[in-house]
C-alpha cells in the first residue's frame, strides 16, 4: 500500500456504509466508487479507501494495516477485549465519536419466562455475538452464566432451543418484540467512532488528517 496516501478503512455495505461515505463527502473528500472493487482512491485527495467487513475494520488500525477506521464500538470493544486475551496489538487512538450507528447490547429473555434481575441469568445460556464483551459484563456484575457464540439468526436461538437467553444489538427493539423476547439488560452502548492507528503517521498525513478532522467538526456543528 502506498505510503503517502491515508488510507481509510470503511464498511463495504451494510448500516454504515451510506452514512459513513456521506461524512467522507461532506468533509470534501471525493470518490468514484466501482462496486465491485475493494480500494477506492479520492478524486480529491491523496486518499485511498478500502472497504471491507465491518469485523476487519477495527483489526486492520490495531495492526497499523490502515490510517484510519469508521466502525461501530460494538464491534470495535469486543476485537480489543479478543486481542487483549490473545495478547495481540489492541491499541489505537479515537479520534472522534459520530453521531450515527447508534444501538444498544442488550440481554433479553423468552417473554414467558419470570425475570427478577442479573441473578436470573446464573447458569443459564446466553447466545450472543459479542461473547467477549458480555463475558466482561457477567464478570463485573459476579454472574456466572455460559456464552453460546452464534455470528447470526441470535435472535432465534431460546426458540431452538439453543440457549436461555440472548445478548444482541437492538435498535427499535421490533425484532425482539417478533421473537418474542423481552430485553432485560442493557449492556454496552453503541455509536460510531472514527480511529487512528496507534504508531504515528507521516507529517504529511498527520496534517491532512487534522485537516479533515476540523472539516468533520464543522459538518457535526451545523447539524447540532
Ligand atoms: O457484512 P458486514 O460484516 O460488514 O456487516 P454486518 O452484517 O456485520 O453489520 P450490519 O451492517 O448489520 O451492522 C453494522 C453495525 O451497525 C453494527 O455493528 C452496529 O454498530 C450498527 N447497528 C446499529 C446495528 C443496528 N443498529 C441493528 N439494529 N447492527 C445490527 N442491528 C441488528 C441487530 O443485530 C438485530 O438483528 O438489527 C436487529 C435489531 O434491530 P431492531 O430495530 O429490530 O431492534
Ligand atoms: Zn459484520
Amino acid at each position: 500500500m502506498s505510503n503517502e496516501r491515508l488510507t481509510i478503512a470503511v464498511q463495504k455495505s451494510g448500516r454504515l456504509s451510506k452514512e459513513s461515505m456521506k461524512l467522507l463527502a461532506a468533509c470534501g473528500v471525493k470518490f468514484n466508487i466501482h462496486e465491485a472493487r475493494l480500494m477506492a482512491h479520492s478524486t480529491s485527495h491523496p486518499v485511498d479507501l478500502l472497504r471491507v467487513r465491518d469485523d476487519d475494520i477495527p483489526g486492520l488500525v490495531m495492526d497499523g494495516v490502515v490510517d484510519l477506521g469508521l466502525i461501530g464500538e460494538n464491534v470495535l470493544e469486543e476485537e480489543r477485549l479478543e486481542r487483549v486475551i490473545k495478547k495481540q496489538p489492541s491499541g489505537f487512538n479515537s479520534l472522534r465519536r459520530l453521531d450515527f450507528g447508534f444501538c444498544r447490547l442488550s440481554v433479553a429473555v423468552p417473554k414467558e419466562v419470570q425475570y427478577d434481575g442479573l441473578p436470573a441469568l446464573a447458569g443459564k445460556k446466553i447466545a450472543t455475538t459479542y461473547p467477549r464483551i458480555l463475558e466482561n459484563y457477567l464478570k463485573q456484575q459476579g454472574i456466572n452464566a455460559r456464552t453460546v457464540m452464534l455470528t447470526g439468526s441470535v435472535e432465534v436461538a431460546p426458540r431452538a432451543g439453543l440457549a436461555d437467553a440472548i445478548c444482541d444489538l437492538v435498535s427499535t427493539g421490533a425484532t425482539l418484540e417478533a421473537n418474542g423476547l423481552v430485553e432485560q439488560e442493557v449492556i454496552f452502548r453503541s455509536q460510531v467512532q472514527l480511529i487512528q492507528r496507534e504508531e504515528a503517521l507521516s507529517d504529511e498525513k498527520q496534517a491532512l488528517v487534522t485537516k479533515l478532522l476540523a472539516r468533520l467538526d464543522g459538518v457535526q456543528l451545523a447539524k447540532e
